[in-house]
């Protein structure tokens, strides 16, 4: 029996919960903002709801620019991280029931492997997919696009194709004409520098794509990526949906308020991100017997100081080590001045897998 696997991708997810939460942004362009809080609107855009799109505006570009691109009536809001990723949770947690075996692949993509729940039938995993998006709908108010296809990477294009509220279902038979057709950089994995290059060669399609050796693509991607793209472009690239092995450690970074060489600053500003960064480490059952400070420079150079800690480290304690690292780092350097700083835990004494559900999202 061929494999049935459906890719899953939530619809704009930040705006889209932001939009499902407050009906008053109804028909309105929506940003999703992360405030970096050096003036009133540094920052970058994190994602943008459709309408937004329309503007030109999208993830990465500087929030002043969205703000010239957008009429008045245009809404931005800041970041909410934590509670998209408790919906998240909820999200995925229901994509899990569907599914053989699940992989999560971001805060919004999951994986799954549904072939013996549908007994390896496409007709009957159109309908069953349909199911499991209305379940979704109806338990968050969220929408997601959802590709299905014999694997991973021909479902994630055929959902990335569907969205927005998207279901495409590609059988076995139907992937090199589905594929063909398609600009070369729909295959994950191609971006717009490499298909700038493969233009410049008249290979626009993934038909003329396909029209390529592997030497030729080796020499553009290099070996283990050429194989890759080599056999996606013929829909036939295929690995097993297995889930995530745990991360080995755990990071969080923010951006200082102004430049400085003030230690009470640096914990100060940082002592939530560290926070953060030790509940992320409690929902993996994992316990760092490590701690880095990380600090960027004015003239963005990266310097890390790393300790010993004892695993089961107190907030508290993780502070106090965290201010002796900076304190050695900024001794190093009278000159130095931090614009960012973090934190990063490591060496793990203990962990759980992916199955915990709670050690999904990043
Ligand atoms: N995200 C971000 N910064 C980026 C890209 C993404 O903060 N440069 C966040 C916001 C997105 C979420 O991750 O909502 C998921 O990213 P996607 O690339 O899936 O984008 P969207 O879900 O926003 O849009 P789409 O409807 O195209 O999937
Ligand atoms: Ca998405
Ligand atoms: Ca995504």
């Amino acid at each position: 029996m061929g494999k049935v696997v459906a890719f899953v991708d939530l619809d704009y997810f930040f705006a889209q919960v932001e939009e499902v939460e407050k009906p008053e942004l109804a028909g309105k362009p929506v940003v999703v903002c992360v405030y970096s809080g050096r003036t009133e609107d540094s920052g970058v855009v994190s994602t943008a709801n459709y309408p937004a799109r329309r503007y030109g505006v999208k993830a990465g570009i500087p929030i002043k620019r969205a703000k010239k691109l957008l009429p008045p009536e245009a809404v931005f809001l800041p970041i909410r991280l934590q509670h998209y990723t408790q919906l998240s949770r909820h999200v995925m947690s229901i994509l899990d029931r569907y599914a053989d075996r699940m992989r999560i692949e971001s805060i919004d993509e999951a994986v799954l492997d549904i072939t013996n729940r549908v007994g390896g039938d496409f007709e009957k995993a159109a309908e069953y997919v349909a199911g499991m998006k209305t379940e979704v709908l109806r338990a968050t108010g969220l929408r997601c696009s959802v590709g299905v296809a014999p694997n991973r990477v021909v479902a994630k294009i055929a959902a990335d194709i569907s969205k927005p509220d998207g279901l495409r279902v590609v059988k076995s038979e139907e992937v090199e004409d589905f594929l063909s057709p398609l600009p070369v950089n729909s295959i994950p994995g191609i971006g717009s520098k490499a298909a700038a290059s493969l233009a410049e060669m008249g290979v626009k399609t993934v038909e003329d794509l396909k029209q390529l050796s592997l030497e030729t693509l080796e020499k553009l991607f290099g070996r283990k990526r050429a194989e890759y793209v080599y056999f996606a472009a013929r829909g036939k690239y295929d690995e097993p949906v297995e889930p995530r092995p745990p991360p080995k450690q755990v990071s969080r970074i923010i951006t200082l308020k102004r430049n400085t060489r003030d230690v009470d600053d640096v914990i100060a500003e940082l002592s939530r991100a560290v926070a953060d960064g030790l509940a992320r480490m409690e929902a993996l059952q994992a316990a760092a017997s490590r701690v880095g400070a990380v600090a960027i420079t004015s003239d963005l150079r990266t310097i890390t100081r790393q300790a010993e800690i004892r695993p089961g480290a107190s907030y508290e304690e993780v502070l106090k080590i965290l201010r002796k690292l900076f304190q050695e780092i900024l001794q190093q350097d009278a000159r130095l001045q931090l614009r960012r700083a973090g934190v990063r835990f490591s060496d793990f004494v203990s962990q759980a897998g992916q199955s915990t559900l709670s050690g999904y999202i990043e």
